[in-house]
């Protein structure tokens, strides 16, 4: 697999190759969050938290696109801008989209200088121009709480004969929450108390941060799942909780990282298949001077599937539609790996490469992508059973300083006997990791070299065993 074209290499080298070729994301400038994601008479919309007017955060709308399959999109105009005067003034932040007898309403945070509080807008038949509501904000303050931290983000959902919304919010000292409100019709509202608190005081199983942000909560069998983004002041990674919805108050049983890399502020949205789809954000992991040199920052996950998983996990894989996007595969079988010798695959920026090892009592198994001929510049994904741990680190993808990197681990137990399954989807600065649907990583890889293409299996301390691998180009 060869790189493919790439245009304008002169003027941009790090921005034309790393410009991923089949995540979404808008032809320029700066995205976040995915927002307002719905199954809309067929059609699937993809907002999202967008900055027309430059690569770096601010200013922000909601931009808009569509499909028909989860992976072909269309570029639709802005849905939603900031009106000037208006309690968005200052921005129209993360937020939902809900069918109200026929009618697509969104609820979002509008922004005005301090205040960012729960606005609504409703949309025509296609999604494509959106009326605001004349009496936003709907709800006109946070609850009169002293320590409430933070009070923006929506999931909003229906239940018996009332509409319920979660708003992402955080106690002063206690930690992360979700703050539960009540309507008949969307416009008036009121509040339950929370649905849901985490606790700063812990660290284990997983510390939910000061705040959450863009809560999303769900039946998931006869479970719930409480879906946020551990906020400190600053992003630091989506956590699920599962556990049990009873009288108003979510008791969550299972806490876990939902990435372990850099997706942030993922929502999801029953479609009509019935499936629990999931779009989360990718963000840079590269300079913000590199990012406005690029002119472009951030990209969306691939569409996740989630279900539940055993012991009260939730398990997480590429939508099977991704899969149109395959072609001219490679593919091999029980092929033993010496740790003198690793397996060479083919090369490539834009693959998916799927792999069941059995990884050994000892040692470890090891996934190097985007690596140069000599191994200046490469990408390491690393599994060992005895540590149950799996590993990704970028420390050493690029040369250039502006690059970034980390080391990231996760601890990913497997059964006695049970191969490692992995699936990494590569485009260009992009990765998507998932290690048997439990262990979910993306995370952003900057290669400076147009020879980092390598991609190779490898094994250290003892052989390990690939049983099948397979790797697939991906069409853009
Ligand atoms: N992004 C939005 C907020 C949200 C944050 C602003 C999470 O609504 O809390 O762009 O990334």
């Amino acid at each position: 697999m060869g790189s493919p074209g790439l245009e304008g290499q002169d003027s941009e080298q790090m921005n034309v190759e790393s410009l991923p070729r089949y995540h979404f994301r808008p032809p320029s400038n700066w995205m976040n969050d995915p927002n307002g994601l719905i199954q809309w008479k067929g059609t699937y919309h993809l907002f999202y938290q967008y900055n027309p007017n430059g690569p770096l955060w601010g200013t922000i709308h909601w931009g808009h696109a569509r499909s028909r399959d989860l992976v072909h999109w269309e570029h639709l105009p802005v849905a939603l801008a900031p009106t000037p005067g208006s309690p968005d003034e200052d921005g129209c932040f993360s937020g939902c989209t809900v069918d109200r007898d026929g009618v697509p309403v969104v609820i979002y945070t509008g922004v005005r200088g301090r205040d960012q509080l729960p606005c609504l807008a409703f949309g025509d038949d296609g999604l494509l121009r959106f009326r605001k509501h004349p009496s936003n904000p709907v709800i006109p303050s946070p609850p009169d709480d002293p320590s409430i931290l933070m009070f923006r983000d929506h999931t909003v959902w229906h239940e018996g004969r009332a509409w319920y919304q979660a708003i992402g919010s955080g106690f002063r000292d206690r930690g992360g929450a979700a703050l539960l409100y009540r309507s008949p019709d969307l416009e008036r509202w009121e509040y339950l108390g929370p649905l849901c608190v985490g606790d700063s005081g812990t660290t284990e199983p997983v510390w939910t941060g000061l705040g959450w942000e863009c809560p999303d909560f769900f039946q998931l069998g006869d479970r719930h799942a409480l879906v946020v983004s551990a906020w400190d002041g600053a992003p630091l990674y989506p956590v699920y909780m599962t556990g049990e919805y009873r009288g108003h108050i979510f008791y969550p049983e299972v806490v876990h990282r939902l990435d372990f890399g850099c997706l942030y502020a993922p929502q999801s949205f029953r479609d009509e298949r019935g499936r629990r789809v999931m779009f989360g954000w990718l963000r840079e992991e590269r300079s913000e001077d590199a990012q406005r040199r690029a002119g472009w920052s951030g990209a969306m996950s691939l569409p996740r599937v989630i279900e539940s998983g055993p012991y009260g996990g939730l398990r997480a894989a590429p939508a099977p539609e991704v899969e149109a996007l395959r072609r001219g595969s490679y593919s091999l079988r029980e092929v033993p790996i010496p740790p003198s010798e690793p397996l060479v695959l083919p090369e490539g920026d834009s693959f998916e490469l799927e792999a069941e090892i059995e990884p050994g009592e000892a040692g470890e198994v090891g996934l190097a992508l985007r690596r140069s001929p000599a191994g200046e510049e490469e990408t390491l994904i690393t599994y060992s059973r005895s540590s149950a741990l799996l590993s990704v680190d970028t420390r050493r993808s690029s040369l250039d300083p502006e690059a970034g990197g980390a080391l990231r681990r996760e601890r990913l137990e497997l059964g006695p006997g049970e191969p490692l399954s992995l699936r990494a989807f590569v485009d260009r600065s992009v990765v998507e990791l998932f290690a048997d649907a439990r262990a979910c990583c993306a995370f952003r890889a900057y290669p400076s070299r147009s020879d980092s293409l390598g991609v190779r299996l490898f094994a250290r301390g003892a052989p390990v065993l690939a049983r099948r691998v397979s790797v697939w180009e991906m069409r853009p």
